[in-house]
């Protein structure tokens, strides 16, 4: 089952990165799977990232954030190209030519709010679309345009599906608002989706809603999503780094409570990926 490298190096502070990508790798064995963690060092494509380089995705500077477009010019590099953390785009690619048919991650990419000046869309829809990988979520990252990356993941052909939810999740939040085509009750009913969808060259996602212990209430958040947008906007951060640079401003105004709720997910997600890669294999 894989797992990225974005979220350890770019997503979640030190120190607790390292000790999340360790718990999260514990939850998948867990439940009678095997972790991957993928990402890209000394040239290579990695599937299965051992301890010490877990140790260096989460405590080194400067480990490149690596998504689709930047595959080949990253890994061409000589004579070192350096650490890679993989996005979801990147990770679904290098997973699917591995074989991997699973991969856990916290909130995907996808339409960022203000898309129609900036069109700020990220590499992850169409991974989804083109990798055959079922991408297990607790939906998108809440700075997202949750309805518009609904929209394009529709445009794409990716079947959403609700994890004992008719809703999208709203990631630190259970419910959105917003009504998801399909639901599953049980790892099994995934699994039988998953067979015939990724038989078609193509991926799916599994929106599993945050547990309910580690959840925060809808809406409070909306004030410091609305600062850190505009934080960003003043600081002129584009492309790339506009996902990093509002979650560090998110965990610094919610005093630790989007961080543990982060982590609480990412678990959780592990944990029902973990459950769908073990039905697929007993197909
Ligand atoms: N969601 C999180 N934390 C993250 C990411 C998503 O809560 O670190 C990362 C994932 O690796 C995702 C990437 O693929 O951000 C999307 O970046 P962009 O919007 O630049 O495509
Ligand atoms: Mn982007």
């Amino acid at each position: 089952m894989a797992l990225e490298s974005t979220v350890i190096a770019h997503g979640l502070p030190r120190p607790r990165n390292l000790e999340t990508a360790r718990l999260v790798e514990h939850e998948v064995r867990d439940a009678g799977a095997v972790p991957a963690t993928i990402c890209v060092a000394g040239g290579m494509l990695v599937v299965g990232a051992s301890d010490a380089l877990l140790g260096r995705l989460a405590n080194e500077n400067g480990v490149a954030k690596v998504s689709t477009r930047d595959l080949a010019p990253f890994l061409a590099r000589v004579p070192d190209s350096g650490l890679g953390a993989t996005t979801v785009a990147a990770t679904a690619e290098i997973a699917a030519r591995a074989g991997i048919e699973v991969f856990a991650t916290g909130g995907i990419g996808g339409v960022h709010r203000g898309a129609e000046h900036t069109m700020d869309v990220s590499a992850d829809l169409r991974a989804l679309a083109t990798q055959p990988v079922v991408v297990v979520c607790a939906g998108a990252k809440l700075v997202l345009d949750l309805a518009h990356t609904l929209e394009q993941l529709e445009t794409l052909g990716v079947p959403v599906i609700g994890y004992r939810t008719d809703e999208l999740p709203a990631f630190y939040a259970r419910s959105s608002g917003l009504p998801v085509p399909h639901r599953v009750d049980d790892a099994a009913a995934a699994a039988r989706i998953a067979r015939l969808q990724l038989d078609r060259g193509a991926g799916m996602l599994v929106c599993v809603p945050i547990p309910e212990a580690s959840a925060l209430p809808r809406g409070e958040l909306e004030r410091e999503i609305d600062a850190a947008l505009a934080a960003a906007d003043a600081a002129g951060v584009r492309g790339g780094d506009v996902t990093p640079f509002l979650l560090g401003r998110l965990g610094e105004s919610s005093s630790g409570r989007t961080l543990d709720a982060n982590v609480a997910l990412l678990r959780n997600n592990a944990r029902v990926a973990a459950e769908i890669a073990t039905a697929l294999a007993g197909m």
